[in-house]
């Protein structure tokens, strides 16, 4: 059997794509809720636009999302049917301490989590809760700056011991922040950091970055602190790095590619910055608020496993470097001439996957977790009701069998996998709703149009099959 009978068969979701109910539980502001869904909404999540540009009536989709605060019971209900073991979701900062710098916490917004929780319990799905996942309290980004302030850490401190405590009977599994390494490409999105003109941006990301790595240290601590049985993982937007040639110097710019993309869950992983890393810091001419303290907290407290997302490889070459990029994804990459792509111009590598397991693996030895993976695309339902999607069962299927394929022969060592957006909800990258990852169909439109019925894809039926064989049929 290559599948460990234990294995976490899942799905995942995020409170800023899905949750919405954005005023209402006592909840606070979040920087999600400011990213419209039209052109400013790249430019804003790059940290280039101020959020008080925006006009007012343009869309807002995170508001409204598919409005899972309403209909968690029955969404769950449907996961449940589907037989899934594990629903990856995050809590929205806002809803615990809408301001961010609050006093004390919210209790409606507490109770609505652990209603969530206990909603999980009854059908025996293990939660696995992202305490940040591109969500920051708009109080946060206005009085400090968000991230670039060192304060952040303290409040997230407080925000992870007060969820730790209330739900340490109902959850184990956490992850600190989704894709820390996004911050370097869209900071607005990884760390609510909108940049002022005139500061070296280097130097805020890189800042930023730090601070968060400090305060998912931190909440390794607490969470061990508080139940010894908690594990923390931290998480990587994950997907190895090829050269596009065999020349020497195209292998050494995906390695540095690699490498970059490393920097900050070697942090989680190993305690402390690497050599490379360091190197980086002087070459950019970065003077970074590193204290002793940081440091010792860093390193007696890395991580229990190393979840990631996995979308594609990414492609690399020295002399190629601004033609034939892929479209849609927020880290830039050459088109790999040997792979098809997705509707939104996303690369499909499903052998990449496995590349990528064993990366990862060699490189930390812990415990993987595929926390999102998974294909955009066009759903239509007919007029029957019913949704076909092969495309979407052909993508998953290749995928998981890379991923058993890992299991098996190459001996990696993997908790789970969550494929991203078990339910469909809106895009992060385009804020759409047509560019659809579900086994779940949700009626509505990139406007905020329709009824939010729920309905079954095809490959509703074949998860099920897949997970009630353990995966021995694929
Ligand atoms: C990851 C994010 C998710 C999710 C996914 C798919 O970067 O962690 O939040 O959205 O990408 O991307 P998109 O929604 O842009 O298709």
């Amino acid at each position: 059997m290559s599948f460990p009978k234990d294995f976490l068969w899942g799905g995942a979701i995020a409170a800023n794509q899905c949750e919405g109910g954005f005023d209402q539980g006592g909840r606070g502001l979040s920087s999600a809720d400011y990213l419209p869904a039209d052109k400013a909404r790249f430019a804003l999540c790059q940290g280039r636009l101020s959020i008080d540009a925006l006009d007012a009536s343009m869309y807002y989709p995170a508001r409204e999302g598919i409005d899972f605060y309403h209909h968690y019971k029955e969404d769950i209900q449907l996961l449940a049917q589907m037989g899934l073991k594990c629903l990856r979701l995050s809590i929205a900062w806002t809803r615990i301490y809408p301001n961010g710098d609050d006093e004390t916490p919210n209790k409606e917004g507490l109770l609505f989590y652990e209603n969530v929780f206990k909603e999980c319990k009854k059908y025996n799905i293990e939660p696995l809760v992202t305490i940040d996942h591109f969500d920051v309290p708009v109080h946060c980004i206005r009085k400090y700056g968000s991230w670039r302030n060192r304060k952040m850490i303290d409040f997230y401190k407080k925000y992870v011991t007060t969820i730790m405590t209330r739900y340490k009977d109902y959850v184990q599994y956490w992850i600190t922040f989704n894709e820390i390494n996004m911050l370097l490409h869209l900071p607005y999105v990884g760390a609510g950091i909108i940049f002022d003109g005139n500061e070296n941006e280097n130097q805020v990301k890189y800042q930023a970055a730090h601070y968060q790595l400090v305060a998912s240290a931190w909440a390794t601590k607490i969470a061990h602190e508080i139940n010894p049985e908690n594990k923390v993982g931290c998480m990587l937007a994950a997907g190895d790095t090829y050269p596009y040639s065999c020349d020497p110097k195209d292998v050494f710019e995906a390695k540095k590619q690699d490498e970059d993309n490393f920097f900050f869950i070697d942090v989680q992983a190993r305690g402390y910055y690497s050599k490379y890393a360091k190197k980086q810091f002087e070459k950019l001419n970065l003077n970074l608020d590193i204290t002793s303290e940081d440091e010792t907290i860093l390193l007696e407290n890395t991580v229990d496993y190393i979840s990631f997302s996995y979308y594609a490889s990414r492609c690399a070459s020295a002399n190629l470097k601004d033609i034939d990029k892929t479209e849609g994804n927020a880290f830039a990459s050459l088109k790999n001439p040997h792979l098809q792509t997705s509707d939104w111009g996303w690369q499909i590598d499903p052998l990449g996957l496995r590349i990528t397991l064993n990366t990862i693996y060699n490189r930390y030895q812990k415990p993987m977790f595929i926390v999102e993976n998974g294909l955009g695309a066009k759903d239509v339902v007919e007029e029957d009701g019913s949704i076909h999607d092969p495309y979407r069962i052909a993508y998953l299927k290749e995928h998981m069998k890379a991923m058993k394929a890992a299991i098996e022969e190459d001996g990696v060592d993997l908790l789970g996998y969550t494929s991203w957006g078990c339910i469909d909800l809106i895009s992060a990258s385009t804020g759409q709703m047509s560019k659809r990852y579900g086994y779940i169909y949700v009626d509505r439109d990139d406007l905020g149009n329709g009824s939010l019925k729920r309905i079954k894809k095809d490959s509703f039926d074949w998860y099920k099959e897949v997970i009630e064989a353990n995966g021995e049929n694929l």
